[in-house]
């Protein structure tokens, strides 16, 4: 930054797909951002921010960034594009999406996003362009709904107990999470609660993560046994004492029923299992069970697997057991998001007749490749526009994502920052504004604020935001709504009034809205979300109040009680291993695969293997190996790493395609199969072989 330009500060929310959501402190100078920080004021992001947050000067004054629209030149996936007018550009997705609605219908236009910006008028706003021209509509599944429909399978409302009473537990339970690297303010409160009270901390992953390796009580299992591990935890709790009937008998539905079926659920039984040694497992729930103020911070990793749900719900069952939840620091918390009841009427167009079917975002590879069954029996999908999200990369089963976004006759129109894998696939890329270059409100997953997020600086070149594309092709659509007429400062102040939150200009000033519910809602003492307030410990699945377009997987087979349900992809003969691809703490998923300084940390894609399995398998530090699940193939290097139980590896993830030898990226070893019973994908859920390349 040049020095004699002078520096004013911005007040923000990191956009990004996070939890965390900090609010932010942004150096603004020659109308460009510098130097990010975290607000000290935000009682939540209390001044701490990742890194690669902290960096993003380097992400939004980066000379890759798209600034003008592009249509393609050469064939789908060669990456020549020459820039074209807005005009132009827009005109003709107008153009192609006409002609896929005479050809098959409205439902031939598939609108496709998610959130790699989680402003609710940016990456919300398709919505209403969707429901608009009754084009198919989008199932949002790849990351909450295991997590999601598992909480609410017990609570029956997605909420808890205030995170920052982390700092206030005596023990803090980080389960499934990996902090350190995917949302840096949880270890901050946690580690708050071990400094000025002598909490300890125990943190349930598979392989020893940057956050386990700061972990008082380290509880390292096999991928998808979590069920299995708190079951054990449970079975002690009953047998030494430590549940609380009392409590039971007053907010929980058969805890009789939950005690005789653990009866057989002891630690040697999950010891073989998890991996995890029986006397390890004992002293974890003695832990647990001796100290009431315990905090379980659940999150989504270890939901991941084809048993995630029933994983979760049995994970939140423990603190109904020792009625942990009474106590401030106490309870489990995994995410906040019944707590806005925004009124989205606006941003959605929700007051909108729709009839069009909801194709599954997790599936796109078999609605690509035209898989009747994920049609929903309906014509072929022929022209999608894409926001905030890069399935090339992400999307489980890539090759069959690739093989559909190859096709000649899908007309994909991609709105992006960055060039990515899925923008190389288009035949129309649009640049697009960062959130400091256009106004947003944003609500925190892991806390309870309110973020305003106003325009800090002029867009880069062309760009325009989400919602100037959806406008502009409303109009050519003759696509009808109010919403459609207004800024997004209007979008925000709507929201904000119909929801009873004031205004965009008392926002402003406040800059963020603390809107914790009170202890006795948030610790659920008057009840839990069920017409009866009981917690449910034998879970109703189809009374679990989550939305989605219907049941998926194999839902009719989900366990009575928490249990280990044995339909995750346990390793076979051919595929001996069981394969993890964790977040990489310097990416976002695939965003920030483009700044130097999250590249110069992560290095390139490695698997993460046991020294004893490297030795029988010949391979050595640094080798590269072919991995192989009944989906597709990856190239990764190998680094050899005592911290995860034999037969488990873990590939860092999402490195983009191009950064693997052959071009194949991880997710040609993911599966797109729904998990029961809401949908989503088992990212972290497969069997793969491994082999010298
Ligand atoms: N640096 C970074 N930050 C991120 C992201 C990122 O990619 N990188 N992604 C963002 C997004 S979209 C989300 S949804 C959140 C997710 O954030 P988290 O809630 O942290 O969930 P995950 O990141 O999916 O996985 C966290 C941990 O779960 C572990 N895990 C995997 N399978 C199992 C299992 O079966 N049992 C147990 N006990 N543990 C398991 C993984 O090894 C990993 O360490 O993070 C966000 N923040
Ligand atoms: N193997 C494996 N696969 C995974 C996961 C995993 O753990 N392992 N995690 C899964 C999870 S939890 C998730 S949530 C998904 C996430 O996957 P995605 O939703 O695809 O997230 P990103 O890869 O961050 O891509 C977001 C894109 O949005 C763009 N973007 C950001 N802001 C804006 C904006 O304002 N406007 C427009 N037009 N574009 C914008 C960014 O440049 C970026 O390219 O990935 C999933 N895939
Ligand atoms: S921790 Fe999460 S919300 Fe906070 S700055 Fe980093 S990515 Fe953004
Ligand atoms: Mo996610």
């Amino acid at each position: 930054m040049n020095q004699h330009t002078p520096v004013r500060t911005g007040y923000s929310a990191c956009p990004h797909d996070c939890p965390s959501t900090c609010a932010l402190e942004i150096d603004i100078s020659g109308g460009r951002i510098g130097r990010v920080r975290g607000s000290r004021d935000n009682s939540f992001t209390a001044g701490v921010i990742c890194a690669k947050v902290a960096r993003y000067a380097e992400r939004a004054n980066h000379p890759d960034r798209l600034t003008q629209p592009l249509r393609r030149t050469g064939a789908k996936s060669e990456g020549a594009f020459a820039p074209i007018s807005w005009d132009e550009a827009l005109d003709e997705i107008a153009h192609r999406f006409r002609e896929a609605e005479r050809e098959h219908g409205s439902e031939a236009v598939w609108p496709y996003y998610y959130a790699g910006t989680m402003g609710l008028v940016m990456r919300d706003g398709i919505n209403r362009l969707t429901h608009a021209k009754n084009y198919s509509r989008f199932f949002s599944s790849i990351c909450v709904n295991p997590a999601w429909s598992g909480f609410l399978a017990g609570t029956g409302r997605l909420a808890g107990p205030d995170p920052r009473e982390m700092a206030k537990s005596d023990l803090v339970v980080i389960w499934g999470t990996n902090p350190v690297s995917t949302q840096i303010n949880v270890m901050a409160h946690a580690t708050r609660a071990r400094k000025e009270r002598g909490a300890k901390i125990a943190v349930v992953d598979v392989y020893n993560s940057p956050t386990m390796e700061q972990a008082d009580i380290p509880v390292l299992i096999r991928p998808g046994t979590d069920g299995a591990l708190a079951c054990a935890v449970m079975h002690v709790l009953f047998r030494d004492g430590f549940a609380d009937r009392a409590y039971l008998n007053e907010f929980a539905d058969d805890s009789a029923g939950l005690e005789s079926h653990l009866q057989e659920r002891t630690p040697e039984w999950a010891a073989a299992i998890t991996g995890m040694p029986a006397d390890e497992i004992e002293a974890f729930a003695q832990a647990i069970g001796r100290t009431p103020k315990t905090f379980i911070r659940a999150g989504y990793g270890f939901t991941r697997s084809r048993n995630g749900a029933v994983a979760m719900h049995a994970v939140s069952c423990i603190p109904t057991v020792t009625g942990a939840w009474k106590h401030e620091g106490g309870g489990a918390f995994h995410s906040n998001s019944a707590i806005y009841r925004w009124n989205k009427r606006m941003v959605e167009g929700r007051d909108i007749k729709v009839t069009s079917r909801e194709l599954d975002q997790s599936r796109i590879g078999d609605i690509l490749t035209g898989d009747p069954e994920a049609l929903l029996g309906g014509p072929p999908v022929t022209a999608m526009l894409i926001q905030n999200t890069n399935p090339v990369s992400i999307a489980p089963d890539q090759e069959k994502v690739r093989r559909g976004f190859a096709r000649e006759d899908l007309f994909v129109a991609v709105h992006e920052q960055f060039m990515t894998e899925t923008a190389r696939m288009a035949d129309i890329v649009l640049p697009a504004t960062m959130f400091t270059e256009h106004d947003d409100l944003y609500q925190g997953g892991g806390n309870q604020y309110v973020i305003l997020g106003p325009k800090l600086v002029e867009p880069l070149g062309e760009c325009r935001t989400n919602h100037e594309v959806i406008c502009a092709l409303a109009e050519r659509l003759g696509a009808e709504h109010q919403g459609f007429q207004m800024s997004p400062r209007e979008h925000i102040d709507w929201m904000l009034q119909a929801t009873g939150r004031g205004t965009v200009e008392e926002l402003e000033e406040k800059r963020f809205l603390d809107i914790q519910p009170d202890f006795e809602t948030a610790h659920y003492l008057k009840g839990f979300a069920w017409p009866d307030g009981k917690f449910r410990l034998r879970p109703d699945w189809a009374k679990v109040p989550f939305s989605a377009p219907g049941r998926f997987g194999p839902h009719t087979a989900m366990p009575e009680w928490p249990d280990h349900w044995a339909v995750i992809e346990e390793a076979t003969e051919e595929y001996p291993f069981r394969l993890v691809t964790s977040p990489a703490r310097s990416f976002l998923n695939s965003s920030f695969t483009e700044t130097p300084g999250s590249l110069n940390r992560e290095k390139r894609p490695e698997l993460m293997i046991h020294p004893e399995d490297a030795v029988a398998l010949g391979v050595e530090e640094g080798g590269l190996v072919r991995v192989a699940s009944p989906r597709g193939e990856v190239l990764l290097h190998a680094k050899l790493f005592d911290g995860l139980r034999r037969g488990v590896v873990v590939a860092e993830s999402i490195w983009p395609n191009r950064a693997h030898q052959d071009g194949r990226g991880i997710n040609s070893l993911t599966g797109a199969d729904p998990v029961a019973p809401f949908g989503g994908a088992a990212l972290h859920d497969n069997r793969v072989r491994i082999g010298k390349a």
